[in-house]
């Protein structure tokens, strides 16, 4: 699926984070607990590279815990590198995540040395929620739909312990085909850019591997249904039906996405640590190949060389 979601304001992003990281001690990257591969920005890795690093698994309560837990492992395993999961919006693990920031940056206390963390992940994961559920307040603005916050902006959490949070970014070109769908699926992705059915269906083909039982207990779905077909029976199930009985597989598609969003299906889980670093060695054989293919047609004297003015942005 190609998806071309990279609007001028996480372009504009992507600038000012690279200027303000100068003046950070501690990264929390927001994860999506429950893609927390494919919601892993290479590009805000690239950026914030060599900066203490705390990652948040957000959305727990949605997530399937033992998947959880494996990825929190996979984690903490790497040098640098803290882990934690949790709910945004619940107010308790707040102390663990300064615990955690003091941990990494020791020396930044009090006015002189204050601690400066940047917030950071992908659209929709939950920036904005974690800033107000730790401040206190509703501080910062927050809504299910990815692009809420459009520009960075400071909090205080305390004196000397400043929070920046910022716009959620994507990066141009995602080479993990189901990073695609999983995104698209979690609700990250601007809703005119992927289609609903593809992504469904997808969504599906995911759940029948990991999930099985859930799709059965929801919707009734046997085992060994294709996916169209599953989506024939969750259009039918839910009264999604056209005029002359044909079923509505873009309501069903709808309502699938939905349902999984809003955590009705059940507590799950898209992806495993192991599961996404195949997908990733194979994601980058395929952009290696599409290079190698793109660089003999230039070659070729078939394609121009690719002329991107500086500063230009995909935006839909
Ligand atoms: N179930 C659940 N929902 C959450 C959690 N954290 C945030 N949300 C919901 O996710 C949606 C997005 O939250 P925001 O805080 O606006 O996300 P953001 O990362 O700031 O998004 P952008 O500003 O668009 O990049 C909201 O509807 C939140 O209520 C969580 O831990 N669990
Ligand atoms: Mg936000």
């Amino acid at each position: 699926m190609a998806i071309q979601w990279f609007p001028g304001h996480m372009h504009l992003t992507r600038q000012a984070m690279a200027e303000r990281i100068k003046a950070i001690d501690v990264v929390i990257e927001l994860l999506d607990a429950r893609l927390p591969g494919s919601s892993a920005n290479p590009m805000l890795a690239q950026i914030t590279r060599g900066k203490p690093a705390l990652k948040i698994l957000n959305k727990q309560d949605l997530a399937d815990p033992v998947r959880t837990e494996g990825w929190l492992d996979h984690y903490n395993r790497q040098p640098g590198t803290r882990a934690l999961a949790l709910d945004a919006s619940e107010a308790a693990p707040t102390r663990r995540l300064l615990a955690a920031c003091r941990e990494l940056a020791p020396t930044r206390q009090g006015l002189a040395r204050p601690m400066r963390v940047l917030i950071c992940g992908i659209p929709n994961v939950g920036k904005s929620t974690l800033i107000n559920t730790m401040v206190g307040k509703r501080a910062a603005r927050t809504g299910d739909e990815a692009g809420i916050t459009r520009s960075e902006q400071r909090f205080v959490l305390e004196d000397g312990f400043y929070l920046w949070d910022t716009p959620g970014v994507l990066w141009p070109r995602i080479i993990v085909a189901q990073s695609g769908y999983h995104l698209a699926a979690s609700g990250a992705i601007g809703r005119n850019a992927y289609d609903e059915q593809e992504v469904a269906l997808e969504l599906l083909a995911s759940l029948a591997r990991g999930y099985p039982q859930l799709l059965t207990a929801r919707y009734g779905l046997e085992a060994g249904l294709r996916e169209e077909q599953a989506l024939e029976v969750i259009a039918r199930k839910r009264g999604a039906v056209s005029a002359g009985a044909r079923p509505n597989l873009q309501k069903a598609a709808e309502i699938l996405i939905h349902e999984f969003r809003g955590g009705s299906i059940g507590r799950i889980s898209l992806e495993t640590a192991d599961e996404y670093a195949a997908w990733l060695s194979q994601g980058k054989v395929l952009e290696a190949e599409r290079l190698l293919r793109k660089e003999q047609a230039v070659e070729a004297g078939h394609i121009r060389p690719a002329r991107r003015p500086a500063g230009s942005a995909r935006s839909r």
